[in-house]
C-alpha cells in the first residue's frame, strides 16, 4: 500500500465489514426462515439459485475469522446480526442458540483488542414477518425496536458502535422498486411505504437503544454519486432524481426532517398516511454517520413513467461487478455530507471495496487491482480530512469472499479467499500488503 496508518490522525480506526446471511450459515443453529430463502428459492432470482444456507460457514469457523482480523491490524470489525436467528418467528420467544452465538461472538472479539460495531439489520427479514406486508407494514417499526432490544439486552453492554440498518436505499428501493432483492417487488406504493418505514424503524430502534443506556449509535447510508450523461438540461435532471432518490432522501430525512421535492414528485401520492408526523422519530438523534460507497452512475432520460431515466454506459475502468471506479465520489460524499446534513458529527466510511475475478495459483493470490482500488479511495479520504471533513474511520467490505446476494458466490469482495467447497481461507497479496500498513 502507499499509505500507513501514519498517514491519517492518531485516533482514526481502521476495520473490516461483514454481514450475517453472507457468511453465517443461515442453516445452522436454529435460525427461523427469511424472505431471501424464498426469494433464492424462486427461479430467477439468483445466480443457480444460490442461498445462505452454508454461506462461509462462519457460524462454526468465527475464531479462526476473528484471528485473521486481529492478525491484520484492524481496531474493529462491523458485524451484522441476524433478526431471524435471534427472533425465529420475527417476534415471540427468542432461539437461545441465537443469542449465545452472538455473545460468543462479541466476546471472541474482545478477547482479540477487536472493537464490536453491530449493524442490527441487514436484509434478512424473517419470513413471518414478510407475511405480514414486511417493510409496507407500518408495524415494522415496533417489531424492529423490540428485536433492538432482545438483541442489545443482551450483547449491547459490549458494543462500540451500532447502527440499526445496513443501507435503507437497498431495504427500500433496490427491493421493492427494481425487485433485485427480496422481496423482489416492484411496486411505486410499496417503494414509497418501505422507503418511509425503514427510517421509522431506524429511529425507533436508536430510542429503544437510548433507553438501555446505549451511545455512539449512527445510521449506515449507501451513497452512490450520479452524473448527467451529456451536458443537456434533462440529463442534468435525471441525475439530480438519482441523488435525490438515491441519496439525499435518507440523509433528508434523519438530519433535516424533510424529504426532497424532486423525490416527492413521484413518490408523494403512494406514501402513508400522516408520513410528515415521524420525523420526529426518524431523526432521533444519533452519534455519527456512516457512508458505504462503491461507484458512480451516469444519468439519461426516457420515456417511461416516473423517474423516467436510465442509466448509460460509463468510460472508466469497472470492477468485476461492472462498476466503474470513482474515488473521487468518496471525497465529494464525504464533503458534501458534513457541509450539507451532518456538520461536526463524525463520518465514517463504513464500506468501500471490489469485486475482482481472484484465482487462488499455487496457493497464492495476486490481486493488485484491489490494492490500488483501496489507495485511491484512501487516498480520497485523506483528502476530504484535509479539507476539514470530521472522518474519522474506514471499513473494508469485506473480510472475506462471500454471498453477494442475487449474484450468488461468485463476485469476490474479500481480503481473503474462500473456497466455498473446503472452506478454506487464504489471504490475498490485498490483505498482506493491508496488514503491512497498518502495523
Ligand atoms: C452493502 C452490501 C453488501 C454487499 C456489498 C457489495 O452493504 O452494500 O451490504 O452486502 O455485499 O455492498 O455489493
Amino acid at each position: 500500500m502507499n499509505f500507513t496508518r501514519k498517514d491519517f490522525p492518531q485516533d482514526f480506526l481502521f476495520g473490516t465489514a461483514t454481514s450475517a446471511y453472507q457468511i453465517e450459515g443461515h442453516a445452522f443453529g436454529g435460525a427461523g426462515p427469511t424472505h431471501w430463502d424464498s426469494f433464492a428459492a424462486t427461479p430467477g432470482n439468483v445466480v443457480r439459485a444460490e442461498n445462505g444456507d452454508r454461506g462461509c460457514d462462519h457460524f462454526h469457523r468465527y475464531e479462526e475469522d476473528l484471528d485473521l482480523v486481529a492478525a491484520a491490524g484492524f481496531d474493529c470489525y462491523r458485524f451484522s446480526t441476524s433478526w431471524a436467528r435471534v427472533l425465529p418467528e420475527g417476534r415471540g420467544t427468542p432461539n437461545p442458540e441465537g443469542l449465545d452465538f452472538y455473545d460468543r461472538l462479541t466476546d471472541a472479539m474482545l478477547e482479540r483488542g477487536i472493537k464490536p460495531c453491530a449493524t442490527l439489520y441487514h436484509w434478512e427479514l424473517p419470513s413471518a414477518l414478510a407475511d405480514l406486508g414486511g417493510w409496507r407494514n407500518r408495524d415494522i417499526a415496533g417489531w424492529f425496536a423490540d428485536f433492538t432490544e432482545v438483541i442489545m439486552g443482551r450483547i449491547g453492554d459490549r458494543m462500540h458502535s451500532v447502527a440499526p440498518i445496513n443501507e435503507p436505499w437497498c431495504v427500500g428501493w433496490l427491493s421493492h422498486f427494481l425487485g433485485h432483492h427480496a422481496p423482489g417487488l416492484r411496486d411505486i406504493r410499496a417503494t414509497a411505504r418501505a422507503m418511509h418505514h425503514v427510517l421509522l424503524a431506524h429511529g425507533s430502534a436508536i430510542q429503544a437503544m437510548r433507553g438501555l443506556g446505549m451511545d455512539n449509535l449512527g445510521g449506515v447510508f449507501n451513497m452512490e454519486w450520479a452524473d448527467p450523461a451529456d451536458a443537456s438540461p434533462e440529463a442534468r435532471a435525471t441525475a439530480d432524481l438519482y441523488d435525490g432518490y438515491y441519496n439525499r432522501f435518507f440523509l433528508g430525512g434523519v438530519f433535516k426532517k424533510e424529504y426532497p421535492a424532486n423525490v416527492m414528485e413521484g413518490l408523494g401520492p403512494h406514501m402513508p398516511a400522516n408520513w410528515q408526523d415521524d420525523f420526529d422519530v426518524i431523526a432521533s438523534p444519533v452519534d455519527w454517520c456512516g457512508i458505504n460507497y462503491y461507484t458512480r452512475k451516469l444519468m439519461k432520460p426516457n420515456s417511461d413513467p416516473w423517474p423516467s431515466h436510465e442509466e448509460a454506459e460509463g468510460p472508466l475502468p469497472k470492477t468485476q461487478m461492472g462498476w466503474e471506479i470513482y474515488p473521487e465520489g468518496l471525497y465529494k460524499f464525504l464533503t458534501r455530507t458534513a457541509q450539507e446534513y451532518t456538520g461536526v458529527l463524525p463520518l465514517y466510511v463504513t464500506e468501500n471495496g471490489m469485486a475482482n475475478a481472484d484465482v487462488l495459483s499455487d496457493g497464492k493470490i495476486e490481486d493488485p487491482e484491489r490494492t490500488a482500488y483501496i489507495e485511491a479511495h484512501l487516498a480520497a479520504v485523506k483528502r476530504a480530512i484535509a479539507e476539514g471533513a470530521p472522518v474519522k474511520g474506514y471499513f473494508l467490505w469485506s473480510l472475506l469472499d462471500n454471498y453477494e446476494w442475487a449474484l450468488g458466490y461468485e463476485k469476490r469482495f474479500g481480503l481473503i479467499h474462500v473456497d466455498f467447497d473446503t472452506m478454506v481461507r487464504t489471504p490475498k497479496a490485498s490483505y498482506h500488503a493491508l496488514k503491512e500498513a497498518l502495523s
